[in-house]
């Protein structure tokens, strides 16, 4: 099931418990922010702001859009769950498995005249991005930040490829933006090429939409791979998109708030601090690339979608560590590596990954390792945990017991020094290595050594393993007769 917009999605979550209407007036300067992170820690429904100080009814702005959610009987990724048209109750497992088999087909997208997104087209003096209740999220912050949640769209100019992806944007005047752009990232790739050549990169960024857009523009897919081809893929059936009026791009028609512009070469202005998903405010304010917006288009009464980075559990790690886990286990898989479940557990900010795999010879653990590290979606992961295949990877219980009784302290824990890391914002990192990027990374093997004769090896103390089958089956069969509930 396809939701044609952001609002289908909205109502599909006030039906499901996971939506809260806010009719008291917010202030965007920091209460917004502030309620955000409060519905983070609390696992609170996705909060729709009708009423921001300052601005006319119906300039709307929805938080928490993705959020995680601890609604009884609901799985923690509830939100994403549904966006898939999945129920709220489905775990993480299941999302990433049907995340990976509707992947394997991508649907291209169609490009449709018109779209609500053009109801409103403004252009020139018109162009103001302080018209939408832009929040300034945390204190600290360097400015009211716009793109939190968000797709910005650019094109290889070598080829056909359109990457869509989310970065962060902060206001700096009614029609000038900051962009945090690494070179690790597709963006910073693409914009590259354009800087060499002294142009300015066409951009447009995308706000709202069907809810796969914003969910694919941070799900780490491999270069080359336009996410306009898997968002079709997720909800199976094609975005309509329709053209930019004043670039050569196109934007989900059914967004809520479009803008259009270009990326400067070679000018930078100061942009940050902002309170980022490692759950620090890191990095300094520090000169990025401009982004300069030429026109908007919006719908009537637009939503602004926000997320408010912070400590997790938030959009980046609920959302990212599904799509990351998913898309390291297809490049794994594409080597051939007898691997059985990936998975970043939540609070690791995607900074560890948990493999568990097969190990068909010596040192497996870090052909896993260093296979992840050569991968896109494996950049910014410094800490790879591998355990056997009888360990559960989304289990942080089983998990934490492979690493306290399989992992030897010292013969187990392999340490690689300079690896590439996300640059500015790595907590762990001293303040020059922190700027460049220059990460470390360790394996934890947590597997049972090859070269170990097989009487060796402990036997895990299951009710599986020590207990002969009939009476396995006579205590599961009498439970209730016990007088146990069932579980
Ligand atoms: C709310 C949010 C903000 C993000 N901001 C940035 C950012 O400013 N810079 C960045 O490189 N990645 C950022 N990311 C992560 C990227 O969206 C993610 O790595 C994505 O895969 C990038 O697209 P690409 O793979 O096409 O480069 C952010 C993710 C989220 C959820
Ligand atoms: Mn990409």
């Amino acid at each position: 099931m396809a939701f044609q917009d952001l609002r289908a999605y909205i109502a599909c979550l006030e039906q499901n418990g996971e939506l809260q209407r806010v009719a008291e007036e917010v202030d965007w300067q920091l209460e917004i922010g502030a309620i955000i992170r409060r519905c983070y820690d609390l696992g609170a429904p996705a909060a729709l702001f009708e009423k921001v100080k300052g601005y006319p009814r119906g300039y709307r702005a929805l938080g928490a859009p993705m959020g995680p959610s601890r609604y009884p009987g609901h799985s923690l990724y509830a939100r994403t769950a549904l966006a898939l048209g999945l129920g709220a109750e489905a775990p993480a497992r299941e999302i990433i498995e049907v995340y990976l088999a509707r992947r394997q087909r991508p649907v291209k997208p169609t490009v449709v005249e018109d779209g609500p997104c053009k109801e409103n087209i403004l252009t020139g003096e018109e162009v103001d991005l302080l018209k939408f209740p832009i929040p300034l999220i945390h204190g600290g912050d360097g400015g009211r930040y716009i793109g939190t949640w968000h797709t910005v769209v650019t094109k290889d100019p070598d080829s056909s490829w359109v990457n869509w992806g989310m970065y962060r944007l902060m206001v700096h005047d009614r029609n000038t933006m900051g962009c945090l752009f690494p070179m690790q990232q597709h963006i910073g790739q693409i914009y590259q090429k354009y800087e060499a050549k002294n142009l300015p990169m066409p951009a447009a960024v995308a706000i709202g939409g069907s809810p796969v857009v914003a969910r694919v523009s941070c799900a780490m897919l491999p270069s080359h791979v336009s996410e306009a081809d898997i968002a079709g893929a997720l909800q199976e059936e094609p975005i309509p998109l329709v053209k930019c009026e004043t670039v050569d791009l196109e934007v989900p028609a059914t967004a809520e708030i479009v803008l259009e512009g270009e990326v400067l070469p070679l000018e930078r202005k100061d942009e940050g601090p902002f309170g980022e998903y490692m759950g620090y405010e890191a990095g300094k304010r520090s000169p990025k690339p401009i982004f300069r917006v030429n026109a908007i288009t919006h719908r009537h009464d637009p939503i602004l979608t926000i997320s408010s980075m912070g400590m997790p559990i938030h959009e980046s790690q609920s959302v990212l560590s599904l799509t990351k886990s998913a898309e390291i286990y297809l490049e794994l898989k594409k080597l051939g590596l007898p691997v059985k479940g990936v998975f970043i557990p939540p609070y690791g900010v995607g900074h560890m990954v948990v493999i568990s795999t097969e190990t068909p010879f010596v040192n497996f653990a870090k052909r896993v390792a260093h296979s992840i590290w050569a991968t896109k979606p494996g950049l910014f992961t410094y800490y790879i945990v591998v355990v056997d295949a009888d360990v559960d990877p989304t289990n942080m219980d089983e998990v934490l017991h492979a690493i306290t009784t399989k992992c030897h302290p010292v013969n187990g824990i392999h340490q690689v020094p300079h690896i590439p890391g996300f640059p500015v914002l790595l907590p762990f990192l001293p303040p020059k290595e922190r700027l460049l990027g220059d990460a470390a990374g360790v394996i934890l093997d947590c597997t049972w050594p090859k070269d170990w004769p097989s009487e060796t090896i402990p036997i895990k103390a299951t009710l599986e393993n020590l207990w002969p089958k009939e009476i396995r089956d006579k205590v599961l069969g009498k439970w209730e007769v016990y007088g146990f509930k069932s579980p």
